[in-house]
């Protein structure tokens, strides 16, 4: 039997891959879908065994645009003249975490930039309280994505009704960190994650796929996840763009994405893993449902001026980011999307675990 296979039918039968296997299979990024195949379908096996044909969708508000840092893959990098920032107020993002909870997704992600306005007490202390806003409001799930911030306002996130931390690290290697993230520091962003655990939130962690990272890098990167404890595990493609700086050397790799997605089924079956609009809109969900992701991110109301954090415009004023043209790609797939009750079954369920 040829080994892929083998570890294949070993993961199968439940005894995970250890790591030079999961370096061989993130290394079937450019083997052609053909031969990346066998890897999907073990993958979705996986996603069946502990979701059915169960999806949880996410909604996404980008609050604020304006960001201290400068990271070479990011098109609202501080440097980045082109890029239109905004800044939403606590009514606007109300109205719009309102649109998103009626049209039915199980949880709202709300994300900022390091927007320095938001860094001081009284910046810190007013994404608490809109944290809280939001969540009496929607009464949704809510997943906080506002960059490092000190333990203790995590806790008090935490406090406030969040559920969820979600802070990339993008590579744990920290050569590709320190190329990625200027100036910004491996440890404290790590630091973050670990505090947050500690308070009882669940956490979030992601890869960037087509960056110079190696197959190598991206099991550091497993381990790392594995370490944390992270509840949902993420890789998304970089989009390139002029006038983004890492655009001249790397071009982002959409197979890199599938065969990561695939393969972090593998390594966490029953862990959360999305297949954000954000990177290829609605044209590029079938393929990464097929590759085993179990949550469709990035769910943007129309009409609210909000922007993506890879794509800034891609399918959002069109309205192909919204829950009705999502469920249709689900029924194509043979997945349905969960209920909100689902949904909040398995955030109480991993929360007791984690304990
Ligand atoms: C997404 N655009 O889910 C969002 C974003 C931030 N927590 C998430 C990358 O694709
Ligand atoms: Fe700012 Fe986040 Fe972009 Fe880095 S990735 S420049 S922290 S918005």
């Amino acid at each position: 039997m040829r080994p892929v296979e083998a570890i294949l039918e070993r993961a199968l039968r439940g005894e995970p891959p250890s790591a030079r296997e999961l370096e061989r299979l993130f290394a079937l990024d450019d083997a052609g879908e053909a031969a990346r195949e066998p890897l999907f379908r073990a993958a979705r096996e996986l996603r069946r065994r502990h979701f059915g044909d169960r999806v949880f969708l996410y909604g996404f508000l980008y609050l604020s645009t304006w960001c201290r840092n400068d990271c070479r893959f990011c098109w609202y990098r501080r440097s980045n003249p082109e890029c239109r920032r905004y800044r939403k107020s606590d009514e606007e993002v109300l109205e719009a975490a309102g649109r998103l909870a009626e049209s039915g997704v199980h949880l709202l992600d709300l994300t900022w930039s390091e927007d320095p306005a938001l860094r001081t007490g009284e910046g810190l202390a007013g994404l608490v309280r809109l944290t809280a806003r939001v969540r009496e409001a929607s009464g949704l799930p809510l997943m906080l994505s506002p960059g490092v911030v000190p333990a203790a306002v995590l806790g008090e996130l935490k406090q406030a009704g969040a559920d969820w931390y979600a802070c990339y690290q993008e590579t744990h290697s920290r050569g590709l960190f320190r190329r990625l993230r200027p100036a910004q520091s491996f440890a404290q962003r790590m630091g973050a994650k670990r505090a947050a655990r500690r308070s009882g939130l669940l956490l979030e962690e992601g890869v960037l796929c087509g960056v110079g990272e190696s197959p190598r890098d991206l099991v550091r990167s497993v381990r790392a996840m594995a370490r944390l404890g992270a509840d949902q595990v993420r890789a998304m493609s970089f989009v390139p763009r002029d006038g983004i700086p890492l655009a001249r050397r790397h071009h982002g790799d959409p197979g890199r994405e599938l065969a990561a997605i695939a393969t972090l089924r593998l390594a966490f079956p029953d862990r959360l893993i999305p297949a954000s609009l954000d990177v290829d809109g609605l044209a590029g969900l079938r393929r990464r449902l097929e590759a085993g992701a179990n949550v469709v991110t990035s769910l943007i109301p129309p009409g609210q001026g909000l922007a993506g954090v890879a794509q800034s415009v891609l399918d959002i004023e069109e309205g192909r980011r919204t829950a009705a043209e999502v469920r249709e790609v689900l029924e194509r797939c043979g997945l349905a999307a969960a209920s909100g009750t689902e949904y909040a079954d398995w955030v109480g369920r991993r929360k007791a675990e984690a304990r």
